[in-house]
Formats: structure tokens, C-alpha cells, sequence
């Protein structure tokens, strides 16, 4: 099991209070979908993400991004058990979606760095160390049920 400190506990729980989900969710996946193309594939039923203005302007990225940041929100709340809280969602990716794993780590760097930009220098090291930690955990738990 992951152990908290209680400063990375209130930091994730700040973090995730702070956050306007329906602006930054979209502004993560559309940032993995420009700055990583190749995660496009998974998406071909949301018609036109031919270029980036394309991507930012489709209503069907913009929506998985906040289902995405919902998703996250199950963690945030189960803190001391995000494995088992990700078991069911963890085999969707795997043999329902078949999405590759490594995507998951684009998908929270680019999720980082749209944090970063709004906090501005409130995003100290400290923060920024908490907040990978949480999504490094995020991202393996995701993976678990991959074989
Ligand atoms: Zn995912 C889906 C979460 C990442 C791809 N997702 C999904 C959902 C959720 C999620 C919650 C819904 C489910 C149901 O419906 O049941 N994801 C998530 C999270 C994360 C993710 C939390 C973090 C990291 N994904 C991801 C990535 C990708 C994906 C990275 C790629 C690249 N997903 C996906 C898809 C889907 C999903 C494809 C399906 C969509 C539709 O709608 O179709």
C-alpha cells in the first residue's frame, strides 16, 4: 500500500478542490492528442482531429476530457486505495479500449503541465513532487490489469 504524508494528502486534496474540471480536463487531452499524435488512434469515433485547431474545437475530446478528470476524482477520494478502486477501469482499457498503457503517463505529464501553467509560481517542487507521486500511482494502477 502507498503511504501519504499528511502534506501530500492536503496537497492532492487542494489540487483537485482548485481545479475547474471542465477547463482543464479538455486542456490535457487536447494537449496529449497534439503533443502526442499517435494517442489520436484511439479516438476515431470522434470525427475530426486533423489538426490541433481541429482537436480543441471538438466537442467529443473536450467531454472525454472531463470524464477523464472524473475518473481521477475516484482516486482523489480513495487515497489508500486507488488499485482496487481502478480494477474495473483498468480491464476496460486493457481488453475492452486496448489502449497501451504508456499512454496513461503522456496523458498525466500533459495533465501536470496544464496545473503548472495555472498555479504559476504557486506550483512549487514540493507540489509538483506530491502531484506526480499521486499520478504515478494513478498510472499504475491503470496498468494492473494488463497482461
Ligand atoms: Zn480512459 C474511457 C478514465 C486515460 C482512452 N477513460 C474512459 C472512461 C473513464 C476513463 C472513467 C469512461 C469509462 C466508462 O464509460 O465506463 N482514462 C481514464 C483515466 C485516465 C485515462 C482516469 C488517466 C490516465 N484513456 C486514457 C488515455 C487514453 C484513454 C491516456 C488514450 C490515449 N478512455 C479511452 C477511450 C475511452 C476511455 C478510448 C472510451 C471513450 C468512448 O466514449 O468511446
Amino acid at each position: 500500500m502507498v503511504e501519504w504524508t499528511e502534506f501530500e494528502r492536503a496537497t492532492i486534496q487542494d489540487i483537485f478542490a482548485r481545479m475547474d474540471y471542465d477547463v482543464v480536463g479538455p486542456a490535457a487531452l487536447f494537449r496529449c492528442l497534439v503533443v502526442y499524435p499517435w494517442t489520436q488512434r484511439y479516438f476515431g469515433n470522434f470525427g475530426n482531429l486533423y489538426n490541433a485547431a481541429a482537436i480543441i474545437a471538438n466537442p467529443m475530446v473536450a467531454n472525454h476530457g472531463k470524464v477523464i478528470l472524473h475518473g481521477m476524482d475516484r482516486a482523489v477520494k480513495n487515497m489508500d486505495n486507488i488499485k482496487a478502486t481502478y480494477a474495473e477501469l483498468s480491464v476496460l482499457h486493457s481488453e475492452k479500449l486496448h489502449v497501451d498503457p504508456d499512454n496513461f503517463r503522456l496523458l498525466s505529464d500533459c495533465l501536470t503541465i496544464v496545473v503548472a501553467a495555472q498555479w504559476g509560481k504557486e506550483f512549487t517542487g514540493e507540489i509538483q513532487a506530491a502531484f506526480q507521486k499521486f499520478l504515478a500511482v494513478v498510472v499504475t494502477s491503470l496498468g494492473k490489469q494488463y497482461h
